[in-house]
């Protein structure tokens, strides 16, 4: 009998929200449905996110991590991906940065939570600067417009976008990083993502009117299980957001907008072979 390929080991450098789907707690599931085996590191421990659930418990992980890195390093474990996202603060860039020392050859993605619609999240001011030194080094950056705009270091404009300026928007962001999918672009009655790199394009997908808690999550996690199983980097996008909206499609219109989308239903449509490396 053949002996089966080693699912591709994906470091996840995350905060775990108990309740709230977001973060770990839907790239875990997501990555290990699409054929990857996802190591979580944990950035924080909270009760839930910060996005409108009261005051969360928080336990930090700033001694964790570094100890956490040390274990995986000496027991030689592979890692294949690293992917960042909310970082905490100033311990887990650092945290991010040691993981990028580390395995120089894995895929480094960036998703560099910070905020959305315009504002920061609670305790993400600050974050900007050490996010783009992180950004450097990372072959893909995700960020939503919010974040495209604080780390361009440009205010923040409602503007509805077309193609061309999709396009041109994310071009203007090129100095961040070597390859950029920017999501959340207001597009009338569409959402859009644009990306550049190795590839251009731009996507549009039905426009929810109601806010998605996670969904960027949702987005970062389709979209490296797609880049792991050897898809090009539209494709993966489009699968990821193809994958949002049909999680905005299964989530009640009356369902608390703060306890995220609903995505447990349709999860295994993502499942599929295992990643072709
Ligand atoms: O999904 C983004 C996110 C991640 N982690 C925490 C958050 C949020 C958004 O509010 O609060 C802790």
């Amino acid at each position: 009998m053949k002996k089966p390929k080693a699912p591709a080991t994906v470091l996840c450098i995350n905060d775990l929200s108990g309740a709230g789907r977001c973060s770990l707690a839907v790239v875990l599931p997501v990555l290990a449905v699409m054929g990857c085996q996802p190591v979580a590191l944990p950035t924080l421990l909270l009760s839930t996110h910060t996005g409108g659930l009261g005051q969360p418990v928080r336990l930090g992980c700033e001694e964790y991590g570094p100890a956490a890195l040390r274990h995986y390093k000496e027991l030689g474990l592979e890692v294949e991906c690293i992917y960042v996202g909310y970082l905490a603060g100033p311990a887990g860039l650092e945290l991010a940065q040691k993981a990028f020392d580390l395995w120089p050859a894995a895929l480094k993605v960036l998703d560099p939570v910070m905020g959305d619609n315009g504002r920061c999240y609670t305790g993400m001011e600050g974050l900007a600067e050490g996010l783009r030194g992180l950004a450097a080094r990372a072959d893909l950056l995700l960020p939503n417009l919010t974040e495209a705009c604080f780390l361009a270091g440009r205010p923040y404009e409602e503007a509805a976008f077309t193609r061309e300026s999709a396009q041109e928007f994310a071009r203007s962001l090129a100095g961040l990083c070597k390859s950029i999918v920017v999501t959340g672009l207001p597009m009338g009655k569409y959402v859009g993502c644009a990306g550049i790199g190795r590839e251009e394009f731009v996507l549009k997908k039905p426009y929810a009117p109601q806010p998605c808690h996670g969904s960027g999550d949702l987005f970062a996690a389709v979209l490296i299980g797609g880049l792991l199983r050897g898809n090009a980097l539209s494709a993966a996008a489009d699968a990821a957001a193809e994958f949002v909206s049909a999680s905005i499609a299964a989530t009640p219109p009356d369902a608390d907008p703060r306890l995220g989308l609903w995505f447990e239903s349709i999860l295994g449509r993502l499942a599929g072979p295992q990643p072709g490396r």
